[in-house]
């Protein structure tokens, strides 16, 4: 089975979880539908419809880290889906913080119902994500390690709004060094990857090392996972990401590609990178294609799959240093392969 049918294997698992905690409240229905949009569970009339769910992926690798220890999938899954509602709540504020008119092919939610309803579906599902993870005392989870897990799941959110703003921050700034943009990775990104490995290991064992080992796998695939979105968000076709052509160009991102490239140059390039990066009016087309150029010239694209690389290799190996031998593993490292060669 490759990566994404793994992920497929499990996309049916975490939505009946977050179903059964959202189906506990029914009242505006409209809020939940909305919610229920985001999800990709119905259409903007609110018909059911399948088609534009996410891929999953954080929950999966909770599942799975969990499952590699013990066997099974029951207790983690209240956790699972937890880590999915912050994830698409987290979406909800950044399309708006972005002012992103498209998210998986179809229209976001503040795009559709505006700015204040979009604001409160993403804090709803943000105080969901919580109460979905209280369910963990329905599946015989000892409070102390509840409190764990909500340790965890609480700290990342805050990473994650540190992340946000730093990103925010650097998008008006032309001296953002890889350093400083491996940090802000780590805490945008990369943050909620780490905790799902390191939830699905710690309510699995008690065994320090092994928790650890799932901890670093998870922090290492979501930095690699960062920088192939930035190589999607300049090179990804348009059919495939649902996104227009050099997107995160077109919205002078400070991504991998752009911040190696703006280190690399010299005299004229560099000239131009720092007078379109500097500028605020909206970007040209003939720029989108010199910046294109420049990239290529210097080799930004296979520098920044290299880095990639060097991540996806880096977690394989803390997988490896957990001594496990099983199917569970062998899915986890499938999808860790996906992940530096996806599309979208
Ligand atoms: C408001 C407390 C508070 C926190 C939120 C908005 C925000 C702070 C953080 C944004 C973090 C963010 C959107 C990071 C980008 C991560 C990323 C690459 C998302 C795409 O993930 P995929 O490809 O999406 O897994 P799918 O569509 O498959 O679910």
């Amino acid at each position: 089975m490759e990566g994404e049918e793994i992920l497929l294997e499990h996309v049916d698992m975490v939505d009946s979880e977050i179903e059964r905690c959202i189906g506990q409240r029914r009242f505006p229905s409209q809020l939940y539908n909305m919610m229920k949009y985001h999800l990709g569970w119905v259409d903007e009339k609110f018909k059911e419809t399948k088609r534009y769910r996410g891929k999953r992926f954080r929950p999966t690798l909770c599942l799975l880290s969990y499952k590699a220890i013990s066997g099974v999938y029951d207790k983690a899954l209240p956790a699972a889906a937890a880590i999915e509602l912050i994830h698409n709540f987290s979406l909800i504020h950044d399309d708006i913080e972005d002012m992103d008119e498209q998210r998986r092919h179809r229209p976001t939610v503040w795009k559709l119902w505006g700015i204040p309803h979009a604001i409160n579906v993403g804090d709803g599902m943000h105080v969901l994500a919580n109460l979905c993870a209280l369910r963990l005392r329905e599946v015989n989870v000892t409070d102390a390690k509840i409190v764990d897990v909500l340790e965890i799941l609480n700290k990342t959110v805050m990473e994650l709004c540190e992340g946000q703003f730093l990103d925010m921050e650097y998008e008006k700034r032309i001296d953002i060094t890889i350093n400083m943009y491996l940090k802000m990775i780590s805490k945008k990104t990369a943050a909620l990857i780490e905790a799902s490995t390191h939830i699905g290991a710690i309510l699995a064992t008690e065994n320090r090392k092994i928790i650890e080992k799932f901890r670093l796998f998870g922090h290492n695939i979501g930095m690699a996972f960062q920088i192939i979105d930035d190589i999607i968000g300049i090179w990804g076709k348009e059919e495939k990401t649902g996104k227009p052509k050099a997107s995160d160009i077109r919205n002078r991102k400070k991504t991998l590609p752009i911040i190696y490239a703006m280190e690399k140059t010299k005299k004229n390039d560099k000239k131009f990178l720092t007078n379109v990066y500097k500028r605020s009016k909206k970007i040209r087309e003939e720029d989108i294609s010199r910046i294109l150029e420049i990239l290529e010239k210097y080799g930004a694209r296979e520098f920044s799959i290299k880095i990639a690389k060097e991540y996806e290799k880096k977690a394989l190996e803390n997988l490896n240093k957990t001594g496990l031998e099983n199917s569970s593993i062998e899915k986890l490292k499938k999808i860790t392969e996906f992940i530096t060669s996806r599309k979208y």
